[in-house]
């Protein structure tokens, strides 16, 4: 296998997607997209690349992180021909469609979910992201940045740990280097890291403290409420000069779960097992008698809050399913519903101390 492919992710896997097209054409990885076409990184270096007609016409637009077939014509002027079989993807639901796809990036090993240790740092935020990386069948990784702003990092990891014991969690301080070297375990030859999180948590200088130069553009947060200024505007896949491959993000607005299902079942896992044991296989986990959920919450195994997060989870995914399938059950929908006031009833009836 070439070295140079082999540093940019390439493997047997795509190789084989590649069989096709193996006359006339190379192998490229998109870096970044913009209106007029692509750049893609090649094994001669990074070439700017059109795409072709019929692919636009059906509509098959490569992602950042993408594999491609690629021609070169006399003039010089790479095309894109086709998009090789994903190993992966990251998507979200298309903030700008009413129910489209959007892929954030392709062919992915680990995503960094990365917060900032003040205000960003929000729990219901992370199993949204956590349900997103889940369902993509890449390994989530949890950054907490900003480590020199915050007085109690220990209790912020505990807290993370508590809503998902099985994914590491790291407190980083980017703009100081410290903390960094346990990173270091993710960036390899050829293998991908995604950057994920808001505007302003330090996703862009996470990676000139991994380069030691200012390879990103990074700008200070606004001083009122520590949000981001989306420096970052063009998602972008880098070669790191030590070895490893990362894209950087824009930080993103609006996060809303696509075809998640599976994902959430993942973050969730400890709704799902007490779901499991209801007595009543059709639970609604409402008033039904021996309801662990009820009982988990009562008992405080549950937090309320985490449940909630569940059920509007749910429901957000299920009214895009009903978006993309008009037929799906009535019964479906009326349990989501359900389960809403559900939600609502028991938070009521705490409230109230009954
Ligand atoms: N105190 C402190 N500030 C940091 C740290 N890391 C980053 N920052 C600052 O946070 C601000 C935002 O950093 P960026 O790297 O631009 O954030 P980003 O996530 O790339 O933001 P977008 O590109 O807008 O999505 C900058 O002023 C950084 O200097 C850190 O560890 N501690
Ligand atoms: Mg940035
Ligand atoms: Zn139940």
């Amino acid at each position: 296998m070439d070295p140079a492919l082999r540093k940019l992710g390439w493997n047997s896997f795509f190789g084989e997607g590649f069989r096709e097209y193996v006359l006339g054409y190379e192998p490229g990885r998109v870096s970044s997209i913009n209106k007029n076409g692509c750049k893609a990184h090649t094994k001669s270096g990074e070439v700017r690349a059109r795409i072709s007609g019929k692919q636009r016409q059906d509509c098959l637009y490569p992602a950042v992180g993408d594999w491609v077939a690629l021609s070169r014509d006399n003039a010089g002027t790479y095309t894109i021909h086709a998009i090789l079989t994903r190993k992966n993807k990251i998507s979200r639901k298309d903030a700008g469609r009413a129910t489209g796809e959007q892929v954030i990036a392709a062919n992915i090993d680990v995503a960094f979910i990365m917060t900032s240790l003040n205000r960003d740092l929000n729990m219901r935020r992370l199993e949204r992201y956590l349900a997103l990386v889940r369902q993509s069948e890449v390994d989530p990784i949890i950054v907490l940045n900003k480590s020199d702003i915050c007085t109690d990092v220990d209790a912020r990891i505990k807290e993370v740990k508590a809503i998902t014991p099985d994914v590491p969690v790291y407190a980083i301080c980017a703009t100081e280097g410290i903390g960094m070297e346990a990173l270091s375990l993710y960036f390899q030859e050829g293998k991908t890291v995604v950057l994920l999180g808001s505007s302003g948590v330090g996703k862009s200088t996470l990676i000139n403290a991994l380069e030691g130069f200012e390879r990103q553009k990074v700008c200070e947060v606004r001083e009122d409420d520590s949000r981001g200024r989306h420096t970052t505007t063009v998602r972008e896949l880098i070669l790191l000069e030590k070895g490893g491959i990362i894209i950087d993000n824009p930080g993103m607005r609006e996060l809303q779960l696509w075809n998640a299902g599976e994902g959430l079942k993942n973050t969730f896992r400890d709704i799902e097992e007490l779901a499991a044991q209801c007595k009543f296989s059709d639970c609604q986990h409402e008033t039904e008698p021996g309801c662990m959920i009820q009982k988990g919450i009562k008992e405080g195994m549950l937090s309320q809050v985490r449940f909630e997060s569940y059920v509007k989870l749910q429901r957000e995914l299920l009214a895009v399913e009903r978006k993309k399938s008009p037929e799906l059950k009535a019964a479906e929908r009326k349990k989501w519903k359900k389960l809403g006031h559900m939600a609502e009833e028991i938070r009521n009836r705490k409230e109230r101390g009954i």
